[in-house]
């Protein structure tokens, strides 16, 4: 190496060593000062609350807020798991975290998605709900906690992020920047269930959410439970839940005394109980920043950043809202792995260090410290196929034409026609025997993570899969935007799900990737690029579900999360669509019953399933037709106060 190089490098390793002083449990102690308190709700309940107030005490600093349900204490006693970013660590802010009502230290019930009480801003006493008691401590904090200026940030990852939405709703005058993350929307279409469906991966976390616990306590009181399915060596999930037959087997052996599982049992369709725990009609006339963030693979909560993104543009006029999509699993962006890989795919080197260095930082600067560095654009989002970030501004996106995909003969799939008006498409369904989910085995998860971009030829090659796709392009196209897959089916069942997936074919002689085992073959790879469930008893309406006429051609027309994905040269777009989907879903009895919560073994039949050619997939900008009540329309009926 020439001397001069050398220099160079011993400059900007020097330089690297002093400006980026290792953020740990150490730093914290020497830089924070810790404080632990309860703060009173307007109805006397008192919310743990742990607190670090940097020791220099010659600055003002904002809050930056983090209600969660799992447990603040793990945040207390100076522990540090690089989250909150180390940037946002060192910038320097008062730093909160509290246990939302009902969960460990702090008093109250626990209620999943707590239904929100419109209006009453300041509120008045008896009605609480996560608003309230966010507009509660913020009043708290401000007056109380030393050293802070007045200007209050939210941010969380999952659950968190919901009630950082919350919080959001007829927020306090201090609330100045807000940041869901992965954020839950709504119980029926993010986590437990898609489009109704249920998810049967998620049975092992109900024990963290559905025991009230008895005390005060730091530590997780469900833990026994939660471990008679997670803690379970079950080697291969598909196995397990097949041998362990209906859902009410799940009830008899594992759920008996769980709320929430009870709660999901008695309310099969979208009735008041999952209407009034939806967010989204209460989000409106928010008038502070808003930056929602999510991950093109989150196989937990993807409807509900997108949608709450989306109802803040329609809504609320006064916010600076924003939203990031980068190719991150659950959460992914909060931590740095180096290279960001998802399942086989390789996206890229520090992606979440990016995120956290140049948009999250400058984010809460901008708006907290009136620092006016950065302007995010409206949508700063990864292009998974080009693996790289575009900026819009506007999402939907308006300048990228969407295209209309039609099924043909010999499985061929054309981007905006020729339609076959006559052709039919047909495959029979056996509950017994149901399509897997992941084209590896897995076990017992807490969640599922590895699916959102696997291989799909372990489906395509199933006689119950139909499989479409096109030649190889020409020429490098971009799909951005919304999916509407708008199905006409006959079934000889009286019930059915409908899987759709859009699929990024590989070259057959595309070279294998270096960070992959030597048996992940890249040629010919089917990429998943976005797949959605749909259960057919809800094709008009998610509140009112129908049994299916046998034989009689029906419309099944359902929305699958967006994308932004550039199909390159050379790769093929494919489409499939199948009945089950396992156990990621739960298996559809196909014969209709009123609670498949409830169903007996005997309930579930084969069914054979007609696809008309006159069916499409509309790919792109927005696609706002046809969706089942109430979501037909407007995307929701705003609640009045
Ligand atoms: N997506 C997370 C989760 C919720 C419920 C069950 C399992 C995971 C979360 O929102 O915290």
């Amino acid at each position: 190496m020439q001397l001069n190089k050398f220099v160079l490098l011993i400059f900007l390793m020097t330089v690297t060593i002093s400006c980026g002083q290792e953020i740990d449990a150490d730093y914290f102690k020497s830089h924070y000062d810790l404080k632990e308190y309860r703060i009173p709700m307007r109805d006397g309940a008192e919310l743990f609350t742990v607190v670090y107030t940097p020791k220099d005490q010659t600055k003002k600093y904002p809050i930056l807020l983090n209600r969660t349900c799992y447990n603040a204490s793990k945040h207390s006693n100076y522990q540090y798991s690089g989250y909150p970013s180390k940037y946002l660590v060192e910038d320097g802010y008062i730093f909160v975290f509290q246990d939302v009502r009902g969960r460990y230290m702090s008093d109250g019930e626990f209620d999943n998605m707590r239904p929100n009480i419109p209006g009453n801003k300041p509120r008045n006493k008896k009605d609480i709900d996560e608003s309230s008691d966010t507009y509660d401590s913020i009043e708290w904090m401000i007056k109380n906690i030393k050293g802070n200026n007045g200007r209050v940030g939210m941010y969380g990852i999952s659950y968190p992020g919901h009630y950082t939405a919350a919080g959001m709703i007829d927020a306090h005058p201090a609330l100045k920047a807000s940041s869901p993350q992965a954020p839950i929307a709504d119980f029926f279409f993010d986590d437990f269930h898609h489009q109704g469906a249920y998810l049967e991966s998620y049975t092992a976390a109900f024990a963290v959410f559905g025991y009230q616990k008895d005390s005060l306590t730091r530590d997780p009181w469900y833990t026994e439970k939660l471990m008679r399915l997670y803690g379970n060596p079950a080697s291969d999930a598909y196995d397990f839940f097949l041998k362990l037959g209906p859902l009410k087997n799940i009830t008899e052996k594992y759920h008996k005394d769980n709320f929430f599982w009870n709660q999901i049992v008695d309310h099969p369709n979208y009735d008041e109980f999952w209407q009034k725990r939806n967010i989204l009609p209460h989000l409106k006339d928010i008038d502070h920043a808003v930056m929602t963030v999510g991950g093109w693979y989150d196989a937990e909560d993807l409807y509900g950043p997108l949608n709450i993104y989306k109802t803040v543009e329609a809504t609320s006029p006064k916010a600076k809202n924003t939203i990031v999509m980068g190719p991150w699993d659950h959460g992914g962006w909060a931590k740095e792995t180096g290279k960001t890989v998802h399942n086989h795919i390789y996206f890229g080197d520090s992606i979440s260090t990016f995120f956290q260095r140049e948009i999250e930082r400058n984010f809460f600067a901008h708006n907290l410290k009136s620092k006016n560095i950065y302007k995010l654009p409206e949508a700063y989002m990864f292009d998974t196929g080009s693996k790289e970030w575009m900026k819009f501004e506007q999402w939907p996106p308006i300048d990228i034409e969407p295209v209309s995909l039609h099924f043909g003969g010999n499985g061929q799939l054309s981007v905006n026609g020729p339609i076959n008006e006559d052709a039919v498409f047909e495959y029979t369904s056996d509950p017994q025997k149901p399509v897997p989910y992941t084209s590896q085995t897995e076990g017992l998860t807490f969640t599922p993570r590895r699916y959102m971009s696997d291989d799909q030829r372990h489906a395509s090659r199933r006689p119950d899969v139909l499989t479409f796709e096109t030649e190889p392009l020409d020429n490098p196209k971009v799909l951005a935007g919304e999916i509407l897959a708008k199905l006409k089916v006959a079934i000889t069942g009286t019930d059915g799900d409908f899987v759709v997936k859009l699929i990024d074919v590989y070259p057959s002689d595309h070279e294998n990737y270096e960070h992959n085992p030597d048996n992940i073959i890249m040629g010919g790879y089917q990429q998943l690029v976005r797949a959605e469930v749909f259960r057919g008893r809800f094709r008009n309406s998610f509140e009112k579900p129908e049994p299916f006429v046998p034989g009689e051609i029906s419309d099944v027309d359902f929305r699958l999360q967006d994308i932004l994905h550039t199909f390159k040269k050379g790769h093929r777009i494919m489409i499939q669509i199948h009945s089950t989907w396992f156990p990621y879903i739960d298996r559809n009895p196909q014969k209709y019953v009123e609670n498949i919560y409830k169903a007996n073994e005997d309930d579930f039949i084969k069914s054979t399933i007609k696809v008309y050619g006159s069916s499409s997939v509309e790919v792109g900008g927005t696609q706002d037709c046809c969706l089942p009540e109430p979501f037909r329309g407007q995307a929701t009926e705003f609640i009045k106060d």
